[in-house]
Parts: C-alpha cells; sequence; structure tokens
C-alpha cells in the first residue's frame, strides 16, 4: 500500500509547513520593517506628579490613516482617551479627558505602520495623588452640588478620599476574554493531534509489508 506511505509523508511536510509559517508570523514582526516606538509622551513607565492632558507617540516612519487608536484606561478600569487620533507624520496622538484617579494607567495603542502593518503595544505611567487632587475634587464637584472651595486644598484629607472608592472592578478579567481563543486554538490542537495519531497508525499497518525496511 504505497499510497498510505505518501498520505503520511505528506501529512508530514503538512505539518512542517504549518509550524514554519507559524514560527514565520511570530518572527515577522521583529524581521520586517514595521514602525517603531522611539518616544512617548508620558514616557512608559513615567511616574508624574502632574496629570498629562493628552498622550502623544512618536515613531521612526510616518503613521498610516486608517484603523489607528490609542486607549487610555486608568487604576479604575474607566477611560481616559477624548475625541480621535491625531496623525502628524510620525506622531500620533490623543486628549484625554481630566484624569481623576491616582495609579497606574496604560496606553494601549494600534497603529498603521508606514508599511500597512498594524502595530500594537502597551505602555503604562502613574500618576500621584497630588497630580490628580484637583480633577477627583472637580469630578466630585460636579456630582455634588458646589461645596465650598476649602474642601479641596485640604491636604490631610487626600489619604482618606481613596479608601471610599471600594474594590477594583473586577468586570474586566482578562481570562474571560482569552477564553474563546483559547477554546480554539485547544481545539485545533487536539483535532490535529488525532489526525496525526491515525496518519501514524495507518502508516504503520502500511509498512508491514515492506514500506519500513
Ligand atoms: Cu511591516
Amino acid at each position: 500500500m504505497p499510497h498510505t506511505f505518501t498520505a503520511r509523508r505528506s501529512a508530514v511536510t503538512l505539518a512542517s509547513l504549518t509550524a514554519s509559517l507559524l514560527l514565520g508570523i511570530g518572527l515577522a514582526p521583529a524581521a520586517l520593517a514595521h514602525n517603531a516606538l522611539i518616544d512617548s509622551s508620558p514616557k512608559d513607565g513615567a511616574k508624574l506628579d502632574k496629570a498629562p492632558e493628552e498622550v502623544t507617540l512618536t515613531f521612526n516612519a510616518d503613521v498610516n490613516d486608517g484603523g489607528n487608536a490609542i486607549v487610555v484606561t486608568g487604576p479604575d478600569g474607566d477611560t481616559y482617551e477624548e475625541g480621535d487620533v491625531r496623525l502628524d507624520g510620525p506622531t500620533a496622538a490623543t486628549d484625554l479627558r481630566p484624569l481623576d484617579a491616582a495609579g497606574e494607567y496604560t496606553i494601549a495603542y494600534r497603529i498603521v505602520s508606514a508599511d500597512g502593518h498594524p502595530l500594537e503595544e502597551k505602555l503604562t505611567f502613574s500618576v500621584s495623588e497630588e497630580a490628580v487632587a484637583d480633577n477627583e475634587a472637580a469630578a466630585e464637584d460636579a456630582d455634588t452640588a458646589a461645596p465650598s472651595p476649602d474642601d479641596t486644598a485640604g491636604s490631610d484629607t487626600q489619604d482618606g478620599t481613596s479608601t471610599d472608592e471600594g474594590e477594583p472592578a473586577a468586570s474586566s478579567d482578562p481570562m474571560q476574554s482569552l477564553g474563546p481563543v483559547g477554546a480554539v486554538i485547544g481545539g485545533i490542537a487536539i483535532i490535529a493531534l488525532i489526525v496525526i495519531l491515525i496518519i501514524r497508525m495507518r502508516g504503520r499497518q502500511g509498512g508491514q509489508d515492506g514500506a519500513d525496511s
């Protein structure tokens, strides 16, 4: 049965082709000339005592129009970007509404490289309690009508204000968003394993009439 032997060989070829294709996709960003981030404001990992009012990302090549996004998520889980992404040659920027929570913010961006490929990355920065105190007070003023301005100035009340925020929202569980993707990948892996096992068994049966020697 020479055709089972052929099927086995072509399956092996297919498997190695698939493997190298997957590897190629994984290695491609390093090998090709995608845009690279060369500067940002705020800088990655910055600890700020003054809340930024915009985010600017600077790349080594022009950013193409279409499908660009910058999402700034606060420690409270709220998003703070405001308006459209502004492009100016190699820079992409977005305005921020007033940051009103102390702690770490994530800048997640997706931009279109000069070569047309998308680029996705995340940066973080954090702001101190002082940086957001005024905005925090302003946000509270917006909720509760016109308290006295003296309330915003007290420095010893700042430590207390962060405790009544409640626990961080557990709604954005990253495992939940990865769940379906993981299930699909797992399913493909199991199917591939079964196919390989079947082909091996058939190859072994066919090999009894001399194909193994
Ligand atoms: Cu590219």
